[in-house]
């Protein structure tokens, strides 16, 4: 038998309706459009350099939206997949004969094409990440921030081409049969139904990660690379074997240097602990999505870049004593490395930092990304 090239007649469920599409496509605008914002807004939180500094508080800013931005992308899974699923039919269709024809529907498929690859693009790659899996070589949040672009651009181009068939597929009721339906057998989900039931699998989706910010539901975050627990009541991304800092981090010759131009202070831990000592309520909100808040204890950072004569409006960098990999350094903001609640951290929750949440020192800063956090410090320089 001869294998035949479907038609659009060929799939004959009600539920691929333009419709449904509109509709499925509303509530994904919606997810990609705070996905987009928030990533913008994250992306620029890590920049090693901020023009116009991002403000200190409120203190769980970044917890917030970073929660909001893995929230939507992973409800946007289901509904893409329903969106795909009841619009795929068309791919079927053959362009009308005519060269104008022709280029305007390459158009419009090349355009879409370019839409879900990258929306498909971004969800994969951002839901890898928030398991914790890096299986490719290319930069995550370089490719995941450009492709964002790509598909906003694709979606603003989408929409506006579409827009007289998404305001009319969405004037339509949705029980309404046409003549088109007569010709199809009716099945067990109308066109409803299966609203509901994205609807549904969205909030599951959302829910499946949301435990990672929200303790009372950890249990449920199955997707969430970290969830509470972990040493000092608070979880641990990379842990100090993983980072390759056992031996140098539980050196009892470990010093942190501070340093200003050539002038440089060395602390030991001791030294750090000769310092008025202050105790601040402070998220770690990681780019993952899962946050964990602790009582960290500490010396003011802006104590120690005085010993320095630091000037007003410095941005500071830190090095870990780690030699690779993402998280061995940062640069602070002038008004974070300013600002009474950042502290060089010596202990969480009551007890001395353990190894893997970067004793002997770490910074510690409100309203920042985890990822700028950095763990067991080796120097504090002062940029300018
Ligand atoms: N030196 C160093 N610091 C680091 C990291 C790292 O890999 N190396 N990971 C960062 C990331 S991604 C996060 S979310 C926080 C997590 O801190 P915790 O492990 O104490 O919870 O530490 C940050 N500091
Ligand atoms: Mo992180």
């Amino acid at each position: 038998m001869r294998a035949r090239v479907p038609s659009p007649d060929t799939f004959t469920s009600r539920l691929h309706d333009v419709r449904v599409a509109a509709r499925v496509g509303r509530w994904l605008g919606v997810c990609f459009a705070l996905a987009f914002v928030t990533g913008v807004l994250s992306h620029y939180a890590q920049a090693t350099h901020q023009p116009i500094p991002l403000p200190t508080r409120p203190v769980w800013g970044y917890q917030v939206t970073q929660a909001v931005h893995v929230l939507a992308g992973t409800a946007a899974v289901p509904l893409l997949l329903v969106k795909l699923w009841t619009v795929y039919p068309r791919l079927f269709h053959r362009p009308s004969r005519g060269v104008r024809a022709r280029l305007l529907t390459a158009l419009e498929r090349g355009s879409i094409a370019l839409l879900v690859g990258a929306a498909l693009f971004e969800v994969t790659t951002g839901l890898v990440n928030v398991t914790q899996w890096y299986p490719w070589e290319f930069s995550f949040r370089r490719a995941h921030y450009a492709v964002g672009w790509t598909a906003m651009g694709a979606l603003v181009v989408h929409v506006g081409v579409k827009l007289p068939v998404i305001r009319g597929a969405l004037a339509r009721d949705l029980d309404e049969s046409d003549s088109y339906d007569d010709r199809r057998p009716s099945s067990p989900l109308d066109r409803r139904g299966l609203l509901r039931l994205s609807g549904l699998a969205a909030a599951v989706a959302a829910v499946s990660t949301a435990g990672g910010t929200l303790p009372s539901i950890d249990r449920l975050a199955v997707l969430s690379a970290r969830r509470s627990g972990g040493p000092q009541g608070v979880p641990v991304n990379r842990t100090a074997r993983a980072a390759g800092v056992l031996a140098a981090a539980s050196d009892p010759e470990w010093v942190c240097e501070v340093r200003h131009g050539d002038r440089v202070v060395e602390l030991d831990r001791a030294a750090l602990l000769a310092f008025p000592q202050h105790a601040v309520d402070l998220p770690i909100a990681c780019v993952e999505g899962w946050s964990a808040t602790g009582t960290w204890t500490g010396v003011r950072l802006r104590d120690l870049l005085r010993l320095v004569d630091a000037p007003d409006g410095a941005e500071v960098a830190f090095h870990s004593l780690q030699r690779r990999r993402a998280g061995r350094f940062s640069v602070l903001p002038a008004p974070f490395a300013s600002d009474p609640l950042t502290l060089v951290a010596l202990g969480l929750n009551g007890v001395p930092l353990s190894l893997d949440h970067g004793f002997p020192a770490r910074l510690i800063a409100p309203n920042r990304p985890g990822v700028t956090q950095t763990k067991w410090l080796a120097r504090i320089e002062v940029l300018r």
